[in-house]
């Protein structure tokens, strides 16, 4: 990393508890307003970045993210499926693109993925590179061999969230650490790719969880470049389904407090757009998130059509974020 003294004084690492929290205290419009200001000083105002997902492996998941509805052990009608073929998934990445997406994302439903899968999936990278996208994986824990496998292929971001804070972590996840997640982490930096690494609100977690979750990321070594920032979908059959709602306006806050703390990443406004309304949206764009994903599935779950979506662009004259302008270096 560079020296910290050369880095501009917003680009911090070193945030404390009472810091974030006084951020997540202020009034809103002073919260919002200045999450605004930050936004605009790094990124154009007016462009949101589309990510296009798909599931290549679904299902049948040994872990127990008491979120997820493709854990194995909980019953959500979520059928289990084998790895994708490779030409399946470069013919919907060529849609993803001519539907405007810059990154396609693949993601699969593995504790973490075994050397013999890694050929198919250095193919895909190969292949919706060659598309002329982006492209991210999210597959679970890596090795560092395996990590300076997919860099090799040409894979530019990993994600790999956190998904609460330090303190929360054990009631939503016992069969990994979160230390296992900081690890993986690490081997994706060390392996040369941009990390996509974010978190969940929604899951009963307090206001110091959704603090301690920023923080984390914030104090990393080096910020993600991007930076999810998913509302629980609550799904039939998991544990968190039924947990009380999250106030939308805390919703807002956690996207303004992640946006101060992290100026030059990619904020995105992730799961749980199907159940907001246009105008939460509108009110997410403003405290600074500037990417999501785009198309009617998440991995199992809905979201907004590309027609909904491009409607709610035009309404408020955001324009879809060109490949050429997002961001090389957000963790300065
Ligand atoms: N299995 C890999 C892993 O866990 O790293 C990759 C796929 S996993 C589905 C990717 C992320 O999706 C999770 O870390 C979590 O943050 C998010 N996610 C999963 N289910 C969700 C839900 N019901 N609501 C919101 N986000 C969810
Ligand atoms: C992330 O943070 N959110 C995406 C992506 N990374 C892989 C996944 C959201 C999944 C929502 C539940 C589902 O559709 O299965
Ligand atoms: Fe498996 Fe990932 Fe779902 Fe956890 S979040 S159960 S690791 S697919």
């Amino acid at each position: 990393m560079a020296d910290a003294s050369a880095l501009p004084p917003e680009i911090r690492h070193d945030w404390s508890v009472a810091e974030v929290e006084a951020l997540f205290a202020l009034p809103f419009n002073d919260l919002v307003f200045r999450a605004q200001t930050v936004h605009r000083a790094h990124f154009p105002a007016n462009q949101v970045q589309l990510s296009t997902l798909l599931s290549i492996k679904t299902g049948g998941c040994p872990e127990d993210c008491a979120y997820c509805p493709q854990a194995a052990r909980y019953d959500t009608g979520v059928e289990a499926q084998k790895l994708m073929a490779v030409q399946t998934v470069l013919a919907e990445a060529k849609r993803a693109k001519e539907s405007g997406a810059s990154r396609y994302c693949m993601g699969a439903a593995w504790r973490e993925p075994k050397d013999r899968d890694l050929d198919a999936i250095c193919d895909m990278v190969q292949g919706v590179k060659a598309l002329g996208m982006e492209t991210c994986m999210t597959l679970g824990m890596l090795t560092a061999a395996q990590a300076q496998r997919l860099s090799d292929a040409g894979l530019d971001y990993y994600n790999h969230n956190i998904d609460t804070s330090p303190d929360y972590y054990t009631q939503i996840i016992t069969t990994r650490t979160l230390q296992e997640r900081l690890d993986t982490l690490e081997h994706v930096r060390e392996a040369g790719m941009k990390v996509c690494c974010g978190g969940i609100v929604g899951m009963g977690e307090g206001a110091s969880d959704r603090a301690g979750m920023l923080m984390t990321l914030a104090n990393l070594p080096a910020h993600p470049e991007s930076v999810p920032i998913n509302m629980l979908v609550q799904v039939h059959g998991t544990p968190l389904d039924g947990t009380q709602k999250l106030d939308p306006l805390d919703f807002v806050r956690t996207i303004a407090v992640a946006r101060i703390m992290m100026p030059r990443s990619m904020v995105r406004l992730s799961a749980g757009r199907e159940e907001m309304s246009d105008e939460l949206q509108a009110l997410c764009f403003l405290a600074g998130a500037n990417s999501i994903f785009a198309g009617p599935k998440l991995l199992t779950t809905p979201n907004p059509g590309r027609d909904h979506d491009s409607q709610l662009f035009q309404r408020l004259g955001i324009e879809p974020m060109p490949l050429e302008s997002t961001p090389t270096h957000a963790h300065g």
